[in-house]
């Protein structure tokens, strides 16, 4: 019956889709002197507090609570364990607000929760560009779960954002709910057969053996491309143009400024890993990324940790994007990652197949907080959140 969501400025689930040319736009009015100035009431017994990320021991109390409460798949045998420095890269881009890391405490003990997070980025969708926010790590803790919190966890983190001047919003997530954009497909490529067998994640066919699929697999030792290299600091204006360039094709993206661009694709140890394929004279002419998101493998004695690359911002301008592609995983390979994973976003699903992805179970839902729109299919989306 969807109590909360049909509360919220947003499509309901039996909506007709709109027809290609009725008029986009806001569900609700942008109007600051409306938005209440307290915070929202929360249960007896638990209190508000911004979570500082630039402090270590707030930031671990996150990764834990991420660490033990985050997203698992259908069958919880995998649950997302995004590190302490990847948690900073995602949520402290330039101009992000301590407001906005928005953490619950018990008041008697201290102890963090919940939490949910947003950051400011320029959304461009159905060429409409919006000062928008991106929401990600909702989470409230195992133990209170089903008691309502996450309404009011996401009713908070509005009211902030509103209180900003920021009325719409960007997100994604696993479950449906009113009412997605569209959606997108992970598919998955082994790097370390030998070990996804192990853990579950994936099975040996039944007219196949473990030194064929091994072979099968098998990537070159080095990237292909000649002037496959790192991405620099000294890149980054050429690079961002380019980057944003390749997004207008798409109908629901993010622009990036230049250091916004820095912030996102310049490489972090173990966290960010971009590529650009430099020609002769020194010509940037494509680039190509992942970053690391791992994931703990529940009850797994030998194997704590699934290691995962995920394809982030690639763009194939001289060389083909299945060759960027394979560069990345052959890079990924190289720093010991067992599968990496891509959605079927932007020109993705053209070479996937090629490079021996498998469609993976379980979609991602796309949603636009207080904008009404068409719909988007999967290779017109090219934002990509974390
Ligand atoms: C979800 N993932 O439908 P209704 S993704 C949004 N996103 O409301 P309760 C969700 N809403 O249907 P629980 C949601 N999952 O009755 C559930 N809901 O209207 C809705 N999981 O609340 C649900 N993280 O507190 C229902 O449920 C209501 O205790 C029920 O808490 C939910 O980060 C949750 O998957 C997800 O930690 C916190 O299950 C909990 O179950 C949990 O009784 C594991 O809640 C971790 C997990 C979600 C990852 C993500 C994107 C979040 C987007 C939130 C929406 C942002 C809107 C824009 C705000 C800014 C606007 C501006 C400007
Ligand atoms: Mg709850």
């Amino acid at each position: 019956d969807h109590a909360f969501w049909y509360s919220q400025p947003v499509p309901r689930m039996t909506d007709p889709e709109l027809g290609p040319d009725e008029p986009r736009g806001p569900i609700v009015p942008s109007d600051i002197s409306t938005v209440p100035k307290e915070a929202l009431k929360l249960p007896a017994g638990f209190e508000w507090s911004s979570v500082r990320l630039d402090d270590d021991s707030e930031l671990s109390e996150l990764y834990t609570l991420l660490k033990e409460n985050y997203v698992e798949d259908s069958q919880a045998m995998f649950r997302f364990e995004y590190s302490k420095p990847f948690i900073q890269w995602a949520m402290m881009p330039p101009g992000y607000k301590l407001e906005w890391h928005v953490g619950v405490r018990v008041s008697s003990s201290r102890k963090l929760v919940a939490f949910i997070g947003a950051t400011p980025a320029e959304i461009v969708i159905h060429g409409d560009r919006l000062s928008a926010c991106e929401v990600n790590f909702l989470c409230v803790h195992k133990k209170l779960r089903t008691k309502r919190l996450a309404p009011v966890l996401i009713r908070e983190v509005t009211r902030r954002c509103n209180l900003a001047g920021v009325f719409q919003a960007a997100y994604t997530a696993g479950v449906v709910i009113p009412k997605p954009v569209g959606f997108c497909q992970y598919w998955h490529r082994s790097l370390n057969p030998k070990k996804l067998i192990d853990v579950g994640f994936s099975s040996l066919g039944p007219r196949n053996t473990m030194s064929r699929l091994i072979k099968m697999l098998k990537l070159p030792d080095e990237p292909l491309t000649r002037g496959f290299r790192p991405l620099r600091p000294a890149d980054v204006p050429v690079c961002c143009a380019m980057l944003n360039e390749h997004l207008k094709r798409f109908k629901y993206y993010q622009v990036f400024d230049e250091a916004e661009f820095a912030h996102w694709l310049l490489p972090r140890e173990g966290v960010v890993f971009s590529y650009v394929v430099e020609g002769e004279g020194g010509a940037l002419t494509d680039m190509a990324s992942f970053y690391n998101l791992p994931s703990s493998i529940i009850g797994n004695e030998k194997y704590p940790t699934l290691h995962a690359a995920y394809s982030y911002y690639t763009v194939a301008k001289k060389t083909s994007l299945d060759a960027l592609m394979k560069d990345a995983m052959i890079e990924a390979c190289r720093h010991n990652f067992d599968v990496f994973n891509a959605l079927d976003l932007q020109d993705n699903a053209s070479v996937l197949s090629n490079l021996k992805f498998g469609p993976g179970d379980g979609k991602l839902q796309y949603y636009a907080y207080n904008w009404k729109c068409q719909k988007i299919a999967a290779n017109e989306v090219g934002l990509i959140l974390l």
